[in-house]
């Protein structure tokens, strides 16, 4: 589905509007800081496009901005996440592979806008969004206890969240939007009972991590890949706080009995194996949440930075692989 695979948009977003934790917006300087994006090019091979530069969209964030339907920061958010959109759209109209590093989980709301419709303009097709996260994000402003936005994006993206104000997401088109049936989530274990309901109605394919103790990792894939269908693009959105607060313990809304690591690098390398990505989010990795010191801090952004890197093709692609196969075969 890309028409350069090697290519890399990089969208480096220090936006924390979604929620009230400030530190989020740290996450891709200390994701780059400690190589990320050198390991890339130097180690996978990808070139690299983008601006060199970590976003705050400090011109976007009003002064003032009252809640409007409950929801915090709405003028910010919403203006923020068009201005993504267009960023992310710009490379996949490209035919890139666009890495989006987060900012809070609100920024999906741009990354997949933008993703969406470039897919839809040059292939004609719908994509896929795999989800990977504790939580859905699938409040709508009404359903929310807490008002933050990132645990809305889902609602606003699938068009069960509407609003036709410019200045409150009113900015989506059903260009931007994916379906409820191309949706699916791994990974959750702190759903809201709103959420619950609408996830019910909606027949979203949900993997919680009842389901990964009872199948495995393994055959979660399978179904959760076979759900997609082959020959469907695939944007992954990764929220850290997937893993358990064990290995990811830097992040706004940690919820303990989560993946492993192991776990969380297995279902980005399936991804990747399916040949489908054609975007990848990480997102909520918060390096000044550093629960008694701040190894908690570097080793969050450890995890981030594999995490990235077995969506990008570090153990299909990468040297490994192909050493121990040169291994096996002398
Ligand atoms: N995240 N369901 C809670 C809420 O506030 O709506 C938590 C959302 C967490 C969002 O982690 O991206
Ligand atoms: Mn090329
Ligand atoms: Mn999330
Ligand atoms: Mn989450």
């Amino acid at each position: 589905f890309l028409s350069h695979p090697e290519e890399l948009g990089v969208v480096a977003v220090g936006f924390s509007g979604g929620q009230c934790k400030p530190g989020v917006d740290a996450a891709p300087s200390a994701l780059i800081e400690s190589g990320l994006l050198s390991q890339l090019h130097s180690e996978l091979g990808y070139k690299l496009h983008g601006d060199d530069q970590v976003h705050l969209y400090t011109d976007l964030v009003p002064a003032d901005d009252p809640p409007f339907r409950d929801m915090k920061n709405p003028r910010a958010v919403s203006s923020v996440t068009k201005r993504i959109a267009d960023q992310v759209y710009t490379h996949a109209k490209e035919g890139r592979l666009v890495l989006t590093l987060g900012g809070d989980h609100s920024i999906a709301i741009g990354t997949i806008g933008g993703t969406a419709k470039a897919i839809r303009e040059r292939l004609g097709r719908e994509m896929a969004v795999i989800w990977v996260d504790a939580h859905a994000d699938i409040n709508s402003p009404e359903s929310s206890a807490s008002g933050n936005i990132h645990g809305m994006p889902v609602s606003f993206l699938t068009g069960l969240s509407r609003e036709d104000n410019e200045d409150f997401f009113g900015w989506l088109r059903p260009e931007n939007l994916i379906s409820v049936k191309k949706l699916v989530y791994i990974g959750l274990r702190d759903v809201d009972p709103g959420e619950k309901r609408i996830l019910r109605e909606n027949g979203i394919k949900a993997f919680s991590m009842f389901d990964i103790d009872r199948h495995g990792i393994g055959r979660v894939m399978e179904m959760a890949l076979g759900h997609i269908g082959t020959d469907t693009p695939i944007h992954l959105s990764f929220d850290v706080d997937a893993l358990d607060p064990m290995w990811a313990p830097s992040t706004g809304t940690p919820v303990r009995g989560g993946l492993t690591l192991r776990e969380g690098d297995y279902i980005c390398e399936c991804v990747h194996e399916t040949g489908s990505l054609v975007a990848v989010d990480l997102v909520e990795v918060n390096p000044s949440l550093a629960p008694a010191n701040d190894i908690g801090a570097h080793e969050t952004v450890r995890a981030g930075c594999s995490l990235v890197r077995c969506a990008l093709g570090e153990i299909t692609s990468g040297s490994l692989v192909y050493e121990r196969r040169v291994e096996r075969i002398h």
